[in-house]
């Protein structure tokens, strides 16, 4: 039995022997020596009833399974296959993330495709649930929690089995201000998760540094794009360079795509073509990240530019959106990382 699985609190993925404690050895009141073996000894041999999986014998004899950091594991974290990797989304603070999370996955389940759907891990439906339908039904700004909260997602698949799994974490941005000091385990075992990886590139930041006046950037941000990507890398090897696809995606094109339709033409279909890629990655360098376009292209295996906006239009700043979310193109990084056709 290779079966694996991930815990949501601290990120790591653990072979099911590694879950499993000593046995609770029960002494009987009148110590008979059959009560001295776990009772899945006695069923398995006498009975051939207890079944093979070890996550089952163990929980059968009362032996706890849990993390290395000391939670337990729940039979709902086991992962579909053995060979894991995770596809992550990461970018700074306020960038987008969380938004375009929500308008992906709510995207994502709309596509016409009888063959795939996404199952959270865990309680991570009911929880991302909650922040979905703020965005989607309320027309409100989820809240957004200080701790950040794990969330993961098989993405099942009639056809294929081996897809990537979903998994984010929405870490408060502040933390990437503080990445040469502690970083707690979890953020640390979430980036060391093999699979693919989305940088969001805020939107409003890029069209702050093009000088298009925004009221929504933040001028207080101080870590840039290419920081965050330096870290996360800091470790990685060649190999790892060679097994990572990158989707860069600027968010909120909204924001830009009157000055730069191009940007809205991004959103509408994979801008795979030469010509296309070319005017984002020349778009990007404008904005100042050149050595971020550089980076990126000297070391992953693939990368590739989108631009998405997860409402399909600029708000008006206030408490509830005026309209109902329209996503554009929060799905196609996605379905490039998974080497998925876009639907037409
Ligand atoms: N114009 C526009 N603003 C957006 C869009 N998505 C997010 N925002 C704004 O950016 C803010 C931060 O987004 P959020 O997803 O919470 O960022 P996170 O901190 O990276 O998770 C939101 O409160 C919105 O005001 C978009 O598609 N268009
Ligand atoms: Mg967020
Ligand atoms: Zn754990």
């Amino acid at each position: 039995m290779n079966d694996k699985y991930l815990c949501l609190n601290c990120w790591r993925i653990s072979h099911v022997n590694d879950l499993i404690g000593q046995p609770h050895w029960r002494e009987p009141p009148d110590g008979r020596l059959g009560d001295l073996y776990p009772h899945s000894f006695w069923r398995q041999t006498l009975l051939g009833l207890a079944p093979k999986d070890p996550y089952q014998l163990a929980v059968q004899d009362d032996r706890e399974v849990k993390c290395k950091c000391g939670e337990p594991m729940p039979e709902c974290a086991k992962l579909p296959t053995e060979r894991v990797s995770a596809i992550r989304i990461i970018g700074p603070k306020n960038s987008g993330k969380t938004f375009f999370l929500i308008t992906m996955l709510d995207s994502f389940n709309r596509m016409q495709s009888e063959e795939m759907a996404l199952r959270g891990i865990c309680d991570t439906s009911q929880r991302f649930g909650q922040i979905s339908s703020a965005l989607l039904k309320d027309r409100r700004r989820p809240e957004a929690n200080v701790t950040g909260e794990p969330y993961a997602w098989k993405i099942m698949d009639a056809q294929v089995e081996q897809h990537p799994m979903l998994a984010f974490h929405d870490f408060g941005g502040q933390i990437w201000e503080q990445v040469d000091r502690n970083i707690p385990e979890n953020l640390t075992n979430y980036l060391a998760l093999p699979g693919h990886l989305i940088l969001v590139l805020d939107g409003a930041r890029i069209a702050r540094d093009l000088n298009l006046a925004f009221q929504d950037a933040n001028p207080g941000d101080s870590v840039d794009d290419l920081s965050i990507l330096e870290h996360i890398t800091k470790n990685w090897n060649r190999q790892d360079y060679n097994n990572t696809k990158l989707a860069l995606v600027i968010t909120k094109a909204d924001i830009l795509w009157e000055e730069y339709p191009v940007l809205r033409e991004a959103c509408a279909s994979l801008s795979k073509t030469d010509e296309k890629q070319e005017y984002l990655r020349q778009f990007i360098i404008k904005s100042g990240r050149k050595a971020l376009v550089i980076f990126v292209e000297q070391r992953f295996r693939d990368a590739c530019i989108f631009a998405s906006s997860s409402l399909g239009f600029c708000p008006e700043e206030r408490d509830q959106f005026e309209r109902q979310p329209e996503p554009l193109g929060t799905l196609l990084p996605l379905l490039w990382l998974l080497d998925i056709e876009a639907p037409v």
